[in-house]
């Protein structure tokens, strides 16, 4: 499409008169005027109005590979040619699917050789909630159909979705949870656990867990299911004690760990998938985004051997699919992306390379008066803003401190999201130190803005 053929201005008229955005108050976008992504490339965007943007948000955690991959252009463009779509419904299947589950089960961890396709990590999530129900079901145990979350975890919008997360505004609209969800406490250690040590925190936030269980009733609880590290939640990274408890605790009680790795899988934490980072042996294992980096929307369920048995041996129909489960355009772009991320080595580079200069990079980052904490796993990385930095007190939530900040990063030309006072970024894992250095400079220039306005508007 030529994008030159309307104004901004045209373009934002036509917006708001007909364009629902998500999560958005729609009213007061409205007012303001959407920003007008036209075309990217490599780690870079490009606005209508001709701004250059460093796109440290990989789209919305999901363009792995960078902008522009012909590989992934071709793939898609072939297929579209042979077999735009055909479904999986009706005892079919197309190539492109088949070979994208044969290479998903070699990519993931070895107890992971069957794939349930999605459109998104949504449908991928709906679709955790209907299969470990069936899964205790077939094994006579219909009770046991109660899914364990945490506070502000976030697994998708939908009903399941939105249910599975843990974030009260999406409650509040449309009656959720659905029935047989439960949350509990976040592994935060900056709010809930700053009195111990990171370790110590870890095994009492995991404990937290059994005491949910045991409240439920050990009998009841069908699975438990988290982010490796939470994304939209701030980038929470959790102690190094957190998930090995975590596990310790399932196997206990008999109960399914189900790994949400839509934003953590391929590539992100430094592995190929967050579990293998924290050292976990998920039964399931959700994925979207960055499966086709973002080029075209796939997600999926994968199915550990322990479920995949029960549902295969034990026979009858899973009713349950949707009609572009396992889309052939999809699957190729998927396959042209995993195979790219293998050649180019990227997830051994975030591991080796890029991730720990990462880490380096945001260390240096403490000696900025606002920035109280630090965080990264592999390439995302968390800065939480705070008022006092010997005591760690936040600035008042009215304030909105992250989005100032967050104002002056799309000023200066950079995309970093703002979650409450945590600034958070996971940039395309085909970053360059010589990148990592470039977005630093902005990161910095915002954090010196954002202190100024602090200071002028006399909030320290
Ligand atoms: N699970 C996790 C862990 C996610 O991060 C989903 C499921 C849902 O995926 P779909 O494809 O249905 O959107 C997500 C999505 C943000 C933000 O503001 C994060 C997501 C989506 C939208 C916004 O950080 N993650």
């Amino acid at each position: 499409m030529n994008t030159t053929t309307r104004t901004t201005q045209e373009w934002q008229r036509a917006d708001a008169a007909h364009f629902l955005h998500p999560f958005t108050d729609f009213q007061s976008l409205a007012r303001k005027g959407s920003r007008i992504i036209t075309r990217a490339e490599g780690i870079y965007l490009h606005d209508s109005e001709g701004h250059k943007i460093l796109d440290a948000m990989s789209g919305l955690w999901c363009v792995n590979v960078g902008y522009g991959r012909q590989e992934l252009i071709d793939a898609a463009t072939r297929q579209l040619q042979e077999l735009p779509f055909y479904n999986a419904f009706f005892q079919t299947a197309t190539p492109p699917a088949i070979e994208l589950a044969e290479l998903l089960a070699e990519v993931t961890p070895p107890q992971f050789k069957h794939v349930f396709f999605s459109g998104s990590g949504s449908e991928g999530n709906d679709t955790v909630v209907r299969m470990v129900r069936r899964y205790w079901d077939l094994l006579g145990q219909p009770q046991r159909d109660v899914i364990i979350s945490r506070k502000n975890a976030y697994h998708g919008s939908t009903m399941a979705g939105a249910s599975l997360g843990g974030m009260g505004g999406m409650h509040a609209q449309g009656g959720l949870p659905i029935p047989g969800i439960v949350h509990m406490e976040q592994p935060y250690w900056h709010e809930l656990g700053r009195s111990m040590s990171r370790d110590a925190f870890g095994l009492l936030a995991a404990g937290w867990l059994e005491a949910k269980i045991l409240e439920v009733g050990a009998d009841k609880v069908a699975a438990f299911i988290g982010e490796p590290v939470q994304g939209a939640g701030g980038v929470i990274v959790p102690p190094e004690t957190y998930w090995p408890e975590i596990q310790r605790i399932c196997d206990k009680y008999g109960v399914l760990l189900v790994s949400d790795e839509v934003i953590c899988g391929f590539g992100r934490t430094g592995q190929w998938f967050g579990c293998e980072r924290f050292g976990t042996r998920p039964d399931l294992m959700t994925f979207a985004k960055g499966v086709t980096s973002g080029y075209i929307p796939l997600g999926g369920v994968m199915v550990g051997d322990r479920v995949a048995n029960v549902l295969i041996e034990r026979g009858g129909e899973f009713n349950h699919g949707y009609t572009y489960s396992g889309h052939p355009v999809a699957c190729a772009v998927a396959l042209a992306n995993i195979r790219l991320i293998q050649r180019e080595g990227l997830v051994e580079r975030v591991r080796d390379d890029t991730g720990p200069y990462l880490a380096e990079c945001f260390e240096q980052l403490k000696d900025h008066p606002l920035v109280g904490e630090v965080q990264t796993c592999g390439l995302m990385g968390a800065v939480l803003l705070v008022k006092d930095k010997a005591s760690g007190a936040p600035f008042p939530e009215a304030l909105e401190l992250g989005m100032v900040c967050r104002g002056h990063c799309f000023g200066n030309g950079l995309v970093m999201r703002a979650v409450g006072d945590r600034m958070i970024i996971a940039p395309p894992l085909v970053m360059t130190r010589a990148q990592l250095d470039d977005m630093m400079v902005l990161i910095r220039r915002a954090l010196d803005l954002t202190l100024a306005d602090a200071q002028r508007n006399g909030w320290l």
